[in-house]
């Protein structure tokens, strides 16, 4: 069905315009005054898209304040229901839906791809737990009583997602509000609006399809940090969850603590793997360069970090240092390639500054130049670097959201752990090891003190049925699978009296 590859500012715009169209998509939302929507594939503008105006979020806040008095009403399975069709929509659409990723954010293909099927994954998920979302019931200490808990909906839950899952990181948490009575609001990155108001028309069509959806019960407001802004301080919006730099999420945290809503953050990552003289190299050679080269390094769970013990480093370094030199980078609608480009060309002068800091500080760096794509000379395109440092130091210490892998030599495994924690965010982590000591003391209290820990595999990648989310200055927070749907409801504990007297708890005596 795929015409040649598109290569043109024009052939991009139109492919993106014509499946937009036929997701019903009105043109005026991608074509006329507004910000430019460029393509990281060729810095060519795609579309135009407005922000919305104070007074169009301050009445997306409101009919979303209305949906949420219906939809808290309608039973968690008939919401399930509704879920169930967003899911079918987007598999009818993955491929578009990923095209559009593809054009927007410049995934490659299979990353575009999969981002969709995270979405149809977590709608499966949420459709299930929309008949499990329980309490429970609680033993009493007085007689004739009965202690329980119930969930109801929290209230509006406004998302903020970044560019770069920019419908994956969305669905995770739509996907529970929905089930778990709440409206969405959406604020996605103002440099990926397109995907959503791709992803805004299939939920109509579902919405269409199931009858009866509230009025403003997913909604898309567009624009830069102030419409987030209007959001993380509406007392309406009982949940705020925001993906993003840790700076943005610490302005977020604060301003949603000071009016007591709750906040479910998803911030910077520095993720590490450990690789210990048991691994099996082969296998890591591979997770690892999945892990810090693939989405040409923009995942927050990007592996960032590598701790190689001394007796191997010279049997898995270079033959990273191969693959760095080989790996396809380039328009991802040309040809296969494995690293697209980076989103833009602040993204680029990121990663220079990065590099140029490491080897100031006498690390050893192979790859990092730029890469000149045919056809799209107006991306931003950068071969992987990887950079053999002295000591963790300098931007080692930082999330530079590109693709550069930091390696570092150890001598004993807990030196290993201890420079694996020493950073302060939290996300993800990993280790290669055959030897279950170090595999289950990785994973103990005393090893990754990340909220993702796995073993023999990469850091990235993780799938929805487990909760997602990292500590420190990661956020704290926690979306997708496991009971991270308790995040989006408010829990009511009961105690109920069926007796004909009044036992006070704690032996409490008080006769009026
Ligand atoms: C992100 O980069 O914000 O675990 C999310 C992963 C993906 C999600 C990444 N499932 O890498």
């Amino acid at each position: 069905r795929r015409k040649e590859p598109a290569l043109t500012a024009e052939s991009l715009a139109s492919d993106i315009a014509d499946i937009l169209g036929r997701f019903g998509v009105a043109p005026s939302r991608y074509s006329g005054v507004g910000r430019t929507i460029a393509s990281p594939i060729t810095g060519e503008g795609l579309g135009t898209v407005a922000d919305s105006t104070p007074a169009a979020v301050e009445a997306a806040i409101a009919r979303a304040a209305d949906a949420f008095r219906a939809w808290r009403l309608v039973p968690a399975p008939r919401r399930g229901e509704f879920v169930r069709l967003i899911g079918e929509e987007l598999r009818a659409a993955k491929a578009d839906l990923g095209r559009v990723v593809t054009l927007e954010v410049g995934k490659v293909p299979s990353e575009g791809e999969g981002e969709v099927q995270e979405m149809i994954d977590i709608c499966d998920f949420a459709v299930g737990l929309s008949r499990q979302l329980q309490g429970l019931a609680i033993p009493s200490e007085r007689p004739d009583h009965r202690l329980m808990e119930q969930w109801h909906p929290a209230g509006v839950v406004g998302v903020i997602t970044a560019f770069n899952f920019p419908v994956a990181v969305w669905s995770w948490n739509a996907a529970l509000a929905l089930v778990c009575g709440d409206p969405v609001l959406w604020k996605p990155s103002e440099k990926t609006p397109l995907t959503a108001l791709a992803v805004e028309a299939l939920v109509a069509r579902a919405a269409a399809r199931f009858g009866g959806v509230p009025d403003g019960l997913v909604q898309v407001v567009t624009g830069g940090r102030e419409v987030g802004a209007a959001l993380v301080d509406d007392p309406r919006i009982a949940v705020v969850s925001a993906t993003g730099s840790t700076r943005m999420g610490r302005v977020v945290g604060e301003r949603v603590a000071r009016r007591f809503g709750r906040a479910i953050l998803e911030l910077g990552g520095n993720n590490a793997s450990i690789v210990t003289p048991s691994a099996d190299l082969d296998l890591a050679v591979r997770a690892i360069a999945f892990g810090a080269m693939g989405t040409a390094g923009q995942r927050c769970t990007t592996l960032r970090r590598l701790f190689v013990h001394d007796t191997i480093y010279d049997a898995l370094v270079p033959r990273l240092a191969a693959v760095y030199r080989t790996v396809s980078v380039g328009n991802p609608l040309a040809g296969p390639v494995l690293v697209g480009p980076l989103v833009d060309a602040a993204a680029g002068a990121a990663m220079d500054g990065a590099l140029a800091a490491a080897r100031a500080l006498g690390a050893a760096v192979t790859g990092g130049e730029a890469v000149a794509a045919p056809g799209a000379a107006g991306g931003c395109y950068r071969r992987p670097a990887l950079v053999e440092m002295p000591a963790q130091q300098g931007p080692m210490l930082e999330e530079t959201f590109a693709p550069i892998l930091y390696v570092l030599r150890y001598g004993d495994f807990a030196e290993a752990i201890e420079l694996q924690n020493a950073v302060v965010q939290g996300l993800s982590s990993s280790i290669f090891t055959t030897d279950f000591r170090e595999a289950e003391g990785f994973l103990s209290a005393a090893g990754s003190d990340c909220g993702i820990a796995n073993v023999n595999m990469g850091t990235s990648g993780a799938e929805i049925g487990g909760a997602f989310g990292g500590e420190k200055e990661t956020g704290g927070g926690r979306e997708s699978g496991s009971d991270a749907w308790k995040g989006y409801m408010r829990r009511m504990t009961s105690a109920i009296n069926y007796g004909r007297s009044l036992p006070l708890a704690q032996g409490v005596r008080f006769d009026v």
